[in-house]
């Protein structure tokens, strides 16, 4: 007799041994898989496919994250692989993970009964990007005197930067880059100062200085990368002396004979603050001018001029006999009503012609006329007659 078994082999649930990872960004080492993934990266961005490996063919796997959700999501491909892409809004930074990688870690389930899973970590390392720098800041009042020295220090210059450790140079660019100057070690400086001319640029006097910092990223992390911001940089006065003393008309000359209040001509002066009022002193031959406000003496072509202007006036003679070289180089103090105000002496001439009384002279016709000063002449006769020269005789 025989006996025939018949052995049935009822398939049961095996666990799903492994889940492979493949990932163009991945990086092998001797313990662990590693993905290796920019920072910054996009949402959507790939970091790695898998797929399960289970005897039990036909099994569908739906696979969860255990960890690592925070950056990443994962989604069903086929019936045993899926895909872990970055999340929307997930926040890779490189700087913040430097001491903490990040670990995920992928739990797949079976449709089989019972419900075996299998699970596997990885790490994701991101690698640094070179990020713009941000926040340039000046550190000053960003007020500047007019006359400043080249090289005056305006403030230092900083920036922000999400990169750890960068250093960057600064430039001014822009509409007054001859004016400022970054210097290699972030000073902002005045390299034109002749340009802080407060009277010239009134009213005009702040102006936005464009810096740009430019960061210095490390090899690999990209190119470099740079940030722009507008500075005011605000121009004070500075009270400054008047200068260029003169007189107007400039050219000055009177006989010696002319009248005491006669107005020789106007003062006046450089001054670079025009607002100001400027008082005039005659320092030198003070008893022979006077600088007044007013002209009363109508006789002068300059008593008519700018009524802002004091006038030089006669205040006693001047006699061409006493003065050899004839003319009075006269020293004038201008100051100015300024805080604090400012002087400067400058020198004007007025020269004297001589006057000879003769051509008007009483002298008879047969003597001769010989001028003593502007007034007096004595007459002497010609030779064979005799007098007195106003009246002669022949001898
Ligand atoms: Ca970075
Ligand atoms: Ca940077
Ligand atoms: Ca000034
Ligand atoms: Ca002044």
């Amino acid at each position: 007799m025989v006996n025939v078994l018949t052995v049935t082999v009822l398939d049961c649930n095996d666990r799903p041994s492994a889940i492979f990872f493949n990932s163009s960004l991945s990086v092998h080492d001797n313990t662990s898989y590693k993905v290796v993934i920019p920072e910054n990266s996009p949402s959507g961005t790939s970091l790695t496919n898998l797929s399960v490996v289970d005897e039990d063919v036909g099994q569908k796997h739906k696979c969860t994250l255990r960890e690592g959700g925070s950056y990443f999501n994962i989604n069903s491909v086929s019936k045993s692989s899926s895909e872990i892409r970055v999340k929307r809004d997930a926040i890779l930074n490189y700087e913040s993970h430097l001491a903490s990688p990040i670990t995920v870690s992928v739990e797949c389930q079976g449709n089989g009964s019972p419900p075996y899973s299998v699970q596997r970590n990885f790490i994701v390392q991101l690698s640094d990007v070179n990020e713009a720098p941000f926040d340039i800041s000046l550190n000053s009042s960003t007020v500047v005197e007019e006359n400043v020295h080249v090289g005056y220090v305006i403030g230092y210059l900083t920036c922000n930067d999400s990169d750890i450790g960068q250093s960057h140079v600064f430039t001014v660019t822009g509409n007054y880059s001859s004016v400022f100057q970054a210097t290699s070690s972030n000073y902002l400086i005045v390299k034109d100062p002749s340009f802080l001319n407060y009277e010239v640029l009134y009213p005009f006097t702040e102006l936005t200085v464009t810096i740009r910092a430019t960061d210095q990223p490390a090899n690999g992390t990209g190119p470099p990368l740079d940030v722009i911001s507008d500075f005011k940089i605000n121009v004070t006065d500075v009270n400054e002396a008047p200068d260029d003393i003169r007189l107007i008309p400039e050219n000055v000359t009177v006989p010696e004979n002319v009248s005491i209040g006669y107005c020789l001509a106007q003062v006046t002066s450089r001054n670079p603050e025009q607002w100001q009022t400027v008082a005039y002193t005659a320092l030198n031959y003070r008893d022979l001018f006077s600088i007044e406000d007013k002209c009363k003496d109508n006789s002068s072509s300059v008593s008519q001029g700018d009524s802002n202007l004091p006038y030089l006036t006669v205040k006693s003679h001047l006699s061409y006999d006493d003065y050899i070289i004839r003319g009075y180089q006269i020293l004038i103090k201008a100051e100015d009503n300024g805080i604090p105000p400012r002087a400067f002496n400058g020198t004007v001439k007025v020269h004297v012609t001589k006057v000879d009384p003769c051509p008007w002279s009483t002298c008879h016709v047969d003597a001769t006329c010989s001028r003593v000063n502007w007034q007096n002449y004595t007459c002497a006769c010609n030779d064979g007659f005799s007098g007195d020269g106003a009246s002669t005789a022949l001898k």
